[in-house]
């Protein structure tokens, strides 16, 4: 007994991590994977003949088309993820080069995605499938060293009488906000934090709209996974960021330079649950550009698929995760652990820079097969390709202006990546 409480008053003298110490990991790993799947995916964008139009989110299915609660709640019955592969769904993240992993527990849909003794509206209580999806995947992304984050709908509920949503019907001063989300959106986040073993982020979606609410939630990580980051989204009342770090609108982009860390949300077609209508796939080329955009900027990509029900993923989505994760094994070093470029977008592609050298992300080959980099003082020690690090480039000055004598050809169609080993950091 004395050594339990010895052990004990040791754990509560730790002291909390900093931000900064909590944020290392995302700051180092900048590409994750998003997955939206739900009932939704069970309706795979179509209610009684009616198709939810490409280009808009098909998980929104529920409020587009008014779907009373019991009609919704039969197709969730028919949640029956026969073909649910943790392992597999993990191994694709990785093989892409993702290094932390976004599950909707909970989606605006008021459907859990694991075993919740909170609320019968389960996936194992209600459509009687018994596993536990976020278990198999908590496990599942601890094996491969992957991160394991949920995403949790906790202001937005269209299954709970009291949860705020349901535009069709929503009268907020008929509701009684409190009641949900003390018998509802707190416990079973409390749940999600206390069963699954490290819950890395919480990824909240469509904030409070109060500092209060939005303090109260981000209380309940603190206390029960005190390393646990939460995205900007907990809170949503204006400019004051709550959460660890900021999030861009849905496939956005900064304006400015940001002070904060970010994250941009992109999903792989236009949907962000599955839709059978959707093939607006996004190219491997678009896949990389994006990133690199982003992580040129400073920020992280969380990059989304969406399962069908029986949780099979489609099949363009998997043929991109795989180009851009062989991309990512050649040229992984200038993703992981970059800071912003303080070089802009330039005519043939952009950089990532990563203590004394610079990537240069070559998207476009110029003709004349020299590479002018606009804006870098330092002096240019040396370059090669990240794709044939042997291969040492030919370099000259022109007006200040440093030239980089490319191989014949590019190296990878999508994004020859060119380091350059500075004098010092750019
Ligand atoms: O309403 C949701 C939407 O369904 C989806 O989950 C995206 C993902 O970032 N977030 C919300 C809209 O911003």
């Amino acid at each position: 007994l004395l050594l339990c409480l010895a052990a004990s008053a040791a754990a509560q003298s730790k002291p909390a991590p900093t931000q900064d110490q909590r944020m290392e990991w995302f700051r180092h790993d900048k590409f994750g994977m998003f997955i939206h799947w739900g009932p939704y995916s069970a309706f795979a964008g179509e209610y009684k003949g009616q198709k939810v139009p490409v280009g808009t989110e098909a998980e929104w299915i529920m409020q587009r088309f008014n779907i009373p609660v019991a009609d919704y709640r039969e197709t969730a019955r028919g949640m029956k993820p026969v073909k649910f592969d943790a392992e597999a769904w993990v191994a694709l993240a990785k093989a892409t080069g993702m290094k932390y992993l976004v599950l909707t527990a909970k989606h605006h849909d008021g459907f859990a995605m694991y075993r919740s003794t909170v609320s019968k509206y389960n996936l194992l209580d209600w459509a009687k499938f018994d596993r536990d999806p976020v278990q198999e995947l908590s496990a599942a992304c601890q094996k491969a060293g992957i991160r394991f984050g949920v995403y949790y709908s906790h202001r937005e509920d269209w299954d709970h009488p009291d949860g705020f949503g349901n535009n069709w019907d929503y009268d907020r001063t008929k509701k009684n906000f409190e009641r949900y989300l003390d018998e509802k959106s707190k416990p079973q986040l409390r749940e999600l934090l206390s069963r699954y073993g490290p819950i890395h982020l919480v990824w909240f979606d469509r904030g409070m709209d109060t500092p209060q609410h939005t303090q109260q939630f981000i209380d309940i990580v603190h206390e029960l996974q005190p390393n646990c980051l939460i995205n900007g989204r907990v809170g949503d009342y204006g400019a004051d960021l709550m959460g660890d770090y900021q999030n861009m609108n849905d496939n956005g982009m900064p304006n400015g330079g940001l002070q904060e860390d970010w994250e941009t949300p992109q999903t792989m077609n236009t949907t962000w649950g599955y839709s059978k209508f959707d093939q607006q796939w996004k190219t491997p080329g678009e896949v990389i550009h994006r990133m690199v955009e982003i992580v040129g900027k400073g920020g992280n990509y969380l990059l989304n698929i969406g399962p069908m029900a029986d949780g099979t993923i489609p099949s363009p989505s998997v043929a991109t995760l795989k180009a851009v994760g062989a991309w990512m094994q050649i040229n992984g070093e200038s993703i992981y652990g970059t800071v912003a470029s303080p070089l802009t977008a330039q005519p043939w592609g952009r950089s990532t820079v990563k203590g004394n050298k610079v990537f240069l992300h070559v998207f476009s080959w110029p003709a004349d097969g020299i590479l002018r980099v606009q804006g870098l003082t330092n002096t240019v020690k040396a370059a090669y390709p990240l794709a044939a690090p042997s291969q040492k480039l030919a370099l000259s000055r022109e007006g200040g202006v440093p030239l980089v004598k490319l191989p014949a050809e590019p190296l990878d169609q999508n994004d020859t990546v060119i380091a350059l080993e500075l004098d010092g950091a750019p």
